[in-house]
Order: structure tokens, then C-alpha cells, then sequence
């Protein structure tokens, strides 16, 4: 049977302090995601971007935390449209936009996964781990907060209330380098599964992944997938504001998602943080969307391996 997968642009830049994620669905297009995940068999429905209005400001007690109303507008529309997604095809992905946009996708997601009565477990590929809440947050930047909203982890009075929070003890992270102390302490408390760059140099990508999808399967749970671009190496992938060096090399990245894609676990997945503004010749957009395409059934005898210089 041919699988569907439901594809939704979130251009949200309002979690982070520079402008440009705004662009990243429009770039991911432009690098040719819907042709290379048609060409591997399944049914794509693009249903293009997604979009709020204007908002009133809002203010919190925390007065670091800026664009709170627009962020939370995003995150109510995205959970919405993302457990619709979630219900009508087998792998929806959603294109930020900032990565405070899986607040929304992953309530949304998860929603989705109560309604069947199956656990969802969430695969983080990402430099931090964004496990802020509002209180906690020292830059202001909300794309910090989505791990924690979703898990349902501190002070998220102003951000929509959650039906469905995720427990933390089947969220899985890869890649995690770069962590704020109140982060830290929510990781120990929780006991979140963090393989930091650390681990994953010691045991590579595949020992702490194959382990993860055990899980998954004996549960029978969903799995949402949530790419941060700054997960990769800064020198594969420029087109992102945070950039934190010593991130996940090409071979690494793309094993992750071959693995995944023969284990058939993968029920959503976010593609996130792409700032195409910071891009080189579009190369990052083009590697997410063979990332993705990987994660959709291209084998590495089908590549056709670009060159950018
Ligand atoms: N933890 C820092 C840095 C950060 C989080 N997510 C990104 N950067 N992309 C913060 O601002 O919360
Ligand atoms: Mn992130
Ligand atoms: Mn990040």
C-alpha cells in the first residue's frame, strides 16, 4: 500500500532573536522535498504554509521572554494541524520555522497518540536539549522551550494549556551539546535519556539508537522525530543561528535516518531551525532534504551526491 505523508510549513521565527527561519519551508521546497519523497513511492500532500495573525503583545514575569503571544498562537495552531496531519497520513512533517514550533507539533502529536491508546516517544537530534520553561529561560528565546511544554516540566501558564504531555522517560537525545544549568537539572531529575557528542564520539549513532527503537517497538509506540539543524556539524550546515561546534558529521546523520527508515517506526517528524538567510549556495536545505529523503527510503546506491563548490 502506498504510504502518505502530509506536509506542513510553519514559517515561525518569533522563538528566536534573528530573523530568517521565516524562510525555511520556502527553502526546503525550493531544494526539491516534495519531488525527492514522491519519487521514493509515497502519496505527498503539501498543504502548504500555515500562518497566524496579528497579536496582541503579552508580557511575562520573566522579562526576558520576547514574541510570547506570537509563539503561543503558532504553538495552538500547530498542535491542532499537527494531530489532524497525524491522523490522516502515515508520516506527517512539519517545516519550520524555529524549533519552539514542536511545542506545538509534539502536543499535537501526542494528542494523537492518546486518542489510539498507544505511548509516543520522541527521537531529539538537536545541540541543546531545549528543556526551558518560561521562568527559566535567560535569553528569551522560546525555540529553548519546546522538551519541557511538551513534557509537561515547569512554569507554562502562558502557553496553551496541555492535554497530553509526553513522559520524559521515553524522550531519547542525540547530539546534545551545548546545555544551560537549569536544563542540566531538569536532565538529572527527570533521568532524560541525553547522549551528548561525548557518548555518541565513544559508542557511535547506531548502539544508543538500535536500543531506542527496541523500545519503541516492544511498547508499540509512535515515534516523532524532531531535527534541529544545528544537530549537524556547523561545517555541513552553516543555515542555522546557533551554531555549536563538534555536531554530527554527514555519515552520522544519514545512518541515523537510513536506520530509521528500516525500522518503519517513524510516525512524524519536525525539520527544524533551517535559516536560509545564513545558507551557502542553498547546500543546507539540499542536505536536510536528502536527510529526509534518507528517512523516506532513498538508499545510498540511489544518491546522485551534489557537489557546492
Ligand atoms: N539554551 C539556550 C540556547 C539555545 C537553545 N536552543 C537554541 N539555542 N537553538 C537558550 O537560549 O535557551
Ligand atoms: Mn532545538
Ligand atoms: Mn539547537
Amino acid at each position: 500500500m502506498t504510504r502518505s505523508s502530509i506536509i506542513l510549513g510553519a514559517p515561525i521565527q518569533s522563538g528566536t532573536h534573528q530573523p530568517g527561519c521565516v524562510m525555511g519551508p520556502a527553502s526546503l521546497r525550493t531544494a526539491g522535498l516534495i519531488a525527492s519523497l514522491t519519487a521514493l513511492g509515497w502519496r505527498i500532500e503539501d498543504q502548504g504554509d500555515l500562518s497566524i495573525g496579528p497579536q496582541a503583545a503579552v508580557a511575562h514575569a520573566n522579562p526576558a521572554v520576547h514574541h510570547l503571544a506570537e509563539t503561543r498562537a503558532w504553538i495552538a495552531l500547530l498542535a491542532a494541524r499537527a494531530e489532524a496531519a497525524a491522523a490522516q497520513s502515515d508520516l506527517p512533517v512539519f517545516l519550520g520555522g524555529d524549533h519552539s514550533m514542536s511545542a506545538g507539533t509534539m502536543a499535537g502529536v501526542a494528542a494523537h497518540a492518546a486518542r489510539l491508546g498507544r505511548p509516543l516517544f520522541v527521537l531529539w537530534l538537536d545541540a541543546h536539549p531545549d528543556l526551558h520553561s518560561l521562568d527559566t529561560t535567560e535569553s528569551g528565546n522560546l525555540h529553548g522551550t519546546p522538551v519541557a511544554y511538551a513534557c509537561g516540566l515547569g512554569d507554562f501558564a502562558a502557553y496553551p494549556p496541555l492535554a497530553h504531555a509526553i513522559d520524559p522517560s521515553r524522550l531519547c537525545m542525540m547530539g546534545i551539546r551545548s546545555v544551560d544549568p537549569a536544563e542540566h537539572r531538569r536532565i538529572l531529575e527527570h533521568g532524560i535519556e541525553v547522549h551528548d557528542m561525548r557518548a555518541i564520539d565513544e559508542t557511535g549513532v547506531v548502539a544508543p539508537l538500535r536500543a531506542f527503537i527496541d523500545r519503541v517497538k516492544a511498547a508499540n509506540g509512535l515515534l516523532h522525530v524532531s531535527f534541529d539543524v544545528d544537530f549537524l556539524d556547523p561545517g555541513i550546515a552553516p543555515a542555522v543561528g546557533t551554531t555549536v561546534p563538534g555536531g554530527a558529521t554527514f555519515r552520522e546523520a544519514h545512518l541515523i535516518m537510513e536506520y530509521l527508515c528500516d525500522a518503519g517506526v517513524v510516525t512524524s517528524l519536525d525539520l527544524v531551525e533551517l535559516n536560509p538567510f545564513l545558507d551557502e549556495r542553498g547546500r543546507t536545505a539540499s542536505l536536510i532534504c536528502d536527510l529526509a529523503a534518507s528517512l523516506f527510503g532513498r538508499r545510498v546506491l540511489d544518491r546522485q551526491t551534489r557537489s557546492f563548490a
